[in-house]
């Protein structure tokens, strides 16, 4: 068996899914004429309490033109310093957007109201201009943090006070939703841009969604063109990302519950550290003493023994949960690991 722990994004369309994929009714996206991906929009605009969304074909184009919409070159957009915006997209900030970014401090993940208000450029020709806000839920780096309501609500206050937009990269926010206990609008109301993605812990293999005003989904709608995202038989993908929302949202709770089943598992193995309060979905970040080796070097002992694990650090590894990671999988990997670890 191999247990694949890398990303959530190694899942494989199911038997069922690849069905939902093969029947479904297509038409060319580009010309607004695929009735799967208008029923995919449709149902998430709704889903996500916003007038309209916007089917791309990744996280990181639903950010790049969620930022490129609602900011000009010049601007600065205020972001953890842990955001996947900055790390991850490739510099799209800068590349894409002609952005700056003015990146926040705080533990995993998290920054507060307060933290913004100091950020936020006074009105002076020297300055670039504050634009846009991101946030992240639930939080990659941060070790897939759930952001509280009212620390958001906070915030919103200040993007109100200064005039800013807010964006959230909600890539796993479902994962957040089931986390809390939460409905997705509950969340969701505070931003002007939301981003969602059907290819991580929801099991769909390609896509992502933007949600917001009519207006602003029709700028998102120029910039997917721009960037080269525009796609034409698209519901093929679409059918996955439907059926996705259907089967796969409430089961994130069993990922939640291997990664802490994980987590508790390794607290208790020599050689190993993890932060147990910050598990709280369904990622798993754990650090290596130096005296056992380096994060790189204990992924390369586990790889033959068939489990994957990422090393994010020199000493530190990332494990993620996802559909294709069964308990039996979970508790091979703890096997593995101790027994590594032991010799
Ligand atoms: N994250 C990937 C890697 O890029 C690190 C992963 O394996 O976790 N926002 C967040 C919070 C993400 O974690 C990711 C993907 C994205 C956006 C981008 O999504 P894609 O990969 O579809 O562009």
């Amino acid at each position: 068996m191999l247990v694949d722990l890398r990303s959530d994004t190694v899942t494989r369309p199911s038997p069922a899914m690849r069905q939902a994929m093969a029947s479904a009714e297509v038409g060319d996206d580009v010309f607004g004429d695929d009735p799967t991906v208008n029923r995919l929009q449709e149902r998430c605009a709704e889903l996500l309490g916003k007038e309209a969304a916007i089917f791309v074909p990744s996280g990181s184009m639903a950010n790049q033109t969620s930022i490129r919409a609602q900011t000009q070159p010049g601007d600065e957009v205020i972001a953890h310093a842990d955001s996947h915006i900055y790390h991850y997209e490739a510099g799209a900030p800068a590349g894409l957007s002609g952005c700056s970014l003015r990146l926040l401090a705080g533990e995993r993940g998290l920054f507060t109201a307060d933290q913004v208000r100091t950020a936020v450029r006074p009105p002076d020709s020297h300055y670039p201009r504050s634009a846009l806000v991101v946030v992240e839920n639930t939080h990659n780096r941060g070790g897939g943090t759930c952001w509280s309501l009212e620390a958001i609500e906070a915030i919103r206050g200040v993007a109100d006070e200064f005039g800013l937009k807010m964006h959230l990269d909600g890539a796993r926010l479902m994962n957040a939703c089931i986390a809390k206990g939460h409905d997705s609008r509950q969340y969701t109301r505070f931003f002007d841009t939301v981003s969602m993605c059907f290819s991580k812990g929801l099991g769909a293999p390609v896509g992502s969604i933007v949600a917001s005003t009519r207006q602003t989904i029709q700028r998102v709608h120029r910039f997917r063109k721009m960037f080269g995202g525009g796609m034409r038989q698209a519901g093929i993908l679409a059918a996955a990302a439907l059926y996705a929302l259907e089967h796969n949202v409430q089961r994130l709770a069993e990922d939640h519950a291997n990664a802490r089943h994980l987590a508790e598992a390794i607290a208790r193995m020599p050689g190993v550290s993890v932060d147990l309060a910050a598990v709280e979905t369904n990622i798993v970040y754990f650090d290596v003493q130096p005296g056992v080796g380096t994060g790189k070097s204990l992924c390369d002992a586990l790889r033959p023994r068939g489990v994957w694990m990422i090393p994010v650090a020199p000493q530190r590894i990332r494990a993620v949960t996802h559909l294709d990671v069964t308990r039996e999988g979970v508790e091979l990997a703890i096997a593995a690991l101790r027994q590594t670890l032991e010799r």
